[in-house]
This record gives C-alpha cells, structure tokens and sequence, in this order.
C-alpha cells in the first residue's frame, strides 16, 4: 500500500515562481527578497533584484490577488545620491521589510557600502513617494524587522547582529523615536545539530494571531555542498514581544521546487514578507535561490499550533 502523503503546511503557489526578471522592465539578472504588504485593495511588493554589476536595487510590483504581480516601470528605492545614506548605500540596497503602523509604512532595508552593511529606515504613505528616515544600525546588524504595533509607547524591532562568539542569533531592541534603539537582548539562538544550527534570522515583519505575534524567521544549515535556507516559526508573547511563547522544533518550508534548489545561490527560500488574511490564512512569499520570487498559503492556527505543541528552546 502506498504512503499517505502529509499535507503540506506550506501550500505553494501552483504558478510559482510568481515573478522573474524577465517581467522586469529595465535590465536586472534576479528577483528576490521582496517585502509585500496589503495598502487599500492592492498588494505591494517591493523586491531585490541584482543590476548587472552585481549591486542591488529595490523594484516594485503590484497586484489585486497577491499572486499575478506587475512591476512598476521604474525602480522604487536606488543607493541615495546625496547625504549620510549615499556614503552607506553605495554597494547597494537589499532585502526591503515593510511594517503597517499608524497609518503609514516603515520600510527597513540592507545598505552595503565600503564601511559594511548596516540597516536604512525610510517611511513611505502610499508607496509613490518615500523619505528616508535614519540610518538605524552599525556594521554588521542586518535583517531588521519592526512590529506593527508600539508596546508602552516604543516601537519594537527584531534584528540579528553577527558575532564570532556565538552563532548569529536573533535579538530584540526598543525605540522612543524610530532612531535611537536600546535595551537590546537575545531572545532566538541556533540549536546544535539541528536545521538552523549555523544561523537564524528574522524573516517576515511579526503579524498579529490571537494567540501571539508569529514571526516567520529564516534558519541556516551547512552541510558539504554548502548553507540551506530554510524558514521556520516562532510565537511571540502578545503584551511583551520578547517572551517566546513557542518556537516549532522543525522548520515550515525547505528549497524543493528546480529554482529554490538551483540559481545564484542554490538551496536557499528566504522571506522578508507574509500578508494574513481574513480567512485564516497567511500569503508567505519568498526568494527562491536568490533569483525569483515565491509563493504560497499557510493556515495561521497550523503555524500557531505547531510553535506551541511540538517546540525547542528558543535559547
Ligand atoms: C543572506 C543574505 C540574503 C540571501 C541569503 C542567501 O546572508 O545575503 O540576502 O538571500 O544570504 O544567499
């Protein structure tokens, strides 16, 4: 007899990869990364795509369903030409989050520059215009995610500083103003011998369930043939955010399909973004191979249930 198949938690888009270059108006070699968020009736994505001489810029693309998507003919965020942001965006800009919060979008991005890679935050009201706010980090802090909610009156972010000590882990920091941020403390680690042993990182910006804030993260193995991308979920506690209420021991999406397997860089899904629905479900989108972007439907309580019921330690 044969097998029952497990339904997957993940259900992929069944027209994946759902957007490429070759939708592209103006020459790139990859899209990926993307953060998307729902504004009135629309889906904006704005995602990473490498220009020819290997830096990035951020493009944007558009869609009522949130799977047919159609790119804008100009680029929407290119490294800033004048100011402090054009010294640290020269070598490009990449991996865009956008958090919903007070009637306006935060938007937190990577900038490369001969001083390293550091985190940009601009904020935009109708993804048209866009004002650059504050350079939020030093070197060697990347994948900054902020809440879409304050708590006590400051806004809340995850980030993930590198270190030589310890593998690189995820941490939590608060801010009065969106520029100046403290009270910093770890709160997601690596586990040994496990699918996120190298590195993990916060993925999606946190989006609200009635259980916790659920966080879709990335994780990192090395094995011989080099790192695989996997993401993973961890529920935050609703009232203090840096209490992990469950973090699921095995991860929720792996690279499978020909192009998260190979492209620029094989073997990897990587999220900057997820949109929850009415009905339940959440919409995750991911970076396939650092090449094409990625999508598909998780049930939010499947994600929920699995954090709480078969966890890890979170540190
Ligand atoms: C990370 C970042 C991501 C990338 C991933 C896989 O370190 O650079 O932008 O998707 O590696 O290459």
């Amino acid at each position: 007899m044969k097998a029952k198949r497990v339904a997957p938690l993940v259900q992929r888009y069944k027209n994946n990869p759902i957007l490429t270059r070759d939708d592209v108006p103006y020459p790139v070699g990859t899209v990926h990364n993307a953060g998307v968020v729902k504004h009135n009736d629309r889906y904006i994505m704005l995602f990473r795509s490498h220009t020819h001489n290997g830096r990035s810029i951020i493009g944007k693309a558009e869609s009522r369903d949130g799977f047919s998507f159609e790119v804008h003919p100009e680029p929407f965020l290119t490294p800033a030409t004048g100011g402090v942001f054009s010294e640290y965006e020269a070598f490009g800009v990449e991996d865009l989050r956008i958090t919903p919060i007070e009637g306006e979008y935060l938007l937190t991005y990577s900038a490369y520059s001969r001083h390293g890679v550091r985190i940009a935050l601009a904020r935009t009201r109708d993804f048209e215009s866009v004002e650059r706010v504050s350079l939020i980090t030093q070197a060697d802090l990347r994948n900054v995610v902020i809440f879409p909610q304050k708590f006590d009156g400051r806004y809340v972010r995850l980030d993930r500083p590198h270190s030589e000590i310890t593998p690189w882990s995820i941490w939590i920091s608060y801010s009065p103003d969106l520029v100046h941020w403290g009270d910093s403390r770890m709160v997601l680690k690596p586990v040994p011998y496990h699918w996120d042993e190298m590195k993990v990182g916060p993925g999606a910006p946190p989006f609200r369930t009635d259980a916790g804030w659920m966080h879709i993260y990335h994780g990192v193995f090395q094995t011989m043939a080099g790192a695989v991308y996997r993401l993973g979920v961890a529920l935050h506690d609703l009232d203090d955010p840096a209490k992990i209420l469950g973090v699921s021991d095995q991860w929720i999406l792996q690279p499978e399909d020909p192009w998260e397997v190979s492209g620029y860089v094989p073997n990897v899904v990587f999220t900057c973004g997820a949109v929850p629905e009415d009905d339940g479900t959440v919409k995750i989108y991911w970076g396939g191979a650092d090449t094409v972007m990625c999508a598909g439907t998780a049930r939010i309580d499947d994600l929920v249930q699995l954090c709480l019921t078969a966890p890890r330690q979170p540190l």
